[in-house]
């Protein structure tokens, strides 16, 4: 799974992205899109560490896309950003990184530069839709075995045309499952989950933003110091404790930040216990306990028995897998069953 991490050139992607990944931060303005992989934060599983003294602790990972800044200032630069932008239809998840921190004297504008990059990202789709409606009436004034699901194709073309110059979401239009195969290979940016970030000052962190007349109410919008957290992503265990305390904060804002984008992936944890390691496993949300299965590989899939499954909650609750047991806690389920976020899995199998 995939996220791509957009906004205009300075906003802090990369620094936002070093701290989450705890590397190092290197302000190359690199020209390419960079991968970068960052853990996903677990406490359940650093408790399941706890428990069972492993050798290896395995955390979920995202692979986050930096993408070098966009700029909308004049022509030249607009036709880089739409490059850009095409560049990451194939990725699961959007990340616009707002700049919120003043720099050098220069105001922040976050809400402008939010509205700018939503118009942006409409104006590529729109793009993507008259290539195709362009391609389809040369195709569809021919006869070919082709020529109906051409024409209604480009039917449907021009509707979705239509919806994005009315300003309306595309998700309205798009019904059946015909259409949803259709728009499936476009990668239309519009239709992507998104999480906004505004990088907010040193100052005031955790600064909220009224993004209701932008971005429809149901996009997660989170704060975040990208420069703060980087600090406390280079500081050993010990001294990050300290330092958030100092700050009065719970739990870094990067966790905070990097969990909401996993569930904007619509992705949860099961685990794995062993005296080997401790892992969390992505899984969409609704993956049965076969499939969840042959994550973990093709022959535990292939040859299914039941799965052995106890809750997290029932673990920490009873203390250990035998007073869990005692207490007619531990369930069999078999390949149908739809794994839960936080089930501890234990496959048995025959091949
Ligand atoms: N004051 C302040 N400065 C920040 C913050 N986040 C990033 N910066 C600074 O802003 C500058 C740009 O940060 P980057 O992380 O390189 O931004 P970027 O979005 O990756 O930049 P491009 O890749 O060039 O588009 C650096 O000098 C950072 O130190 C922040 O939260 N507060
Ligand atoms: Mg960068």
């Amino acid at each position: 799974m995939k996220a791509a991490f957009l906004g205009i050139i300075g906003s802090g992607k990369s620094t936002l992205l070093a701290a989450i990944s705890g590397r190092q931060y290197s302000n190359t303005g690199a020209a390419q899109i960079e991968e970068v992989i960052a853990q996903v934060p677990d406490d359940r599983l650093d408790w399941l560490y706890n428990l069972y003294k492993p050798k290896k602790n395995v955390r979920a990972t995202i692979d986050c896309l930096d993408l070098p800044g966009l700029s909308f200032s004049d022509d030249h630069t607009r036709a880089a950003a739409r490059r850009l932008l095409n560049n990451v239809r194939t990725s699961e998840l959007l990340v616009l990184v707002i700049k919120a921190f003043d720099q050098a004297g220069i105001k922040a504008e976050p809400l402008k530069d939010l509205s700018d990059l939503m118009t942006e990202l409409l104006l590529a789709d729109l793009e993507l839709v008259e290539t195709r409606i362009e391609k389809l009436k040369i195709q569809a004034a021919k006869p070919s075995k082709d020529q109906a699901r051409q024409k209604a194709e480009l039917e449907f073309q021009l509707k979705l045309r239509q919806t994005i110059e009315d300003e309306k979401p595309l998700n309205t239009v798009i019904k059946t499952a015909e259409e949803i195969e259709i728009v499936k290979p476009l990668g239309f940016l519009t239709l992507k989950p998104m999480v906004i970030v505004f990088n907010t000052s040193e100052s005031e962190p955790a600064k909220t933003f009224d993004t209701s007349k932008i971005i429809n109410q149901i996009i997660p919008v989170i704060s975040v110091c990208a420069e703060i957290e980087y600090e406390i992503s280079q500081l050993d265990a010990a001294s990050k404790l300290e330092f958030m305390k100092d700050l009065g904060m719970a739990e870094s804002a990067a966790h905070k930040f990097v969990r909401s984008c996993y569930s904007a992936l619509g992705l949860i944890n099961f685990f794995t216990v062993g005296d080997d390691e401790t892992r969390a496993w992505p899984i969409l949300v609704g993956t049965t306990a076969l499939d969840a299965a042959g994550k973990i590989h093709s022959d535990i899939k292939r040859g299914f028995i039941r799965a052995e499954t106890i809750s997290f909650a029932d673990l920490k609750q009873f203390g250990d897998e035998k007073a869990v047991k005692a207490a007619g806690k531990t369930r069999l389920e078999g390949k149908g069953y739809i794994v839960q976020d936080g089930d501890i899995m234990n496959f048995r199998f025959n091949v």
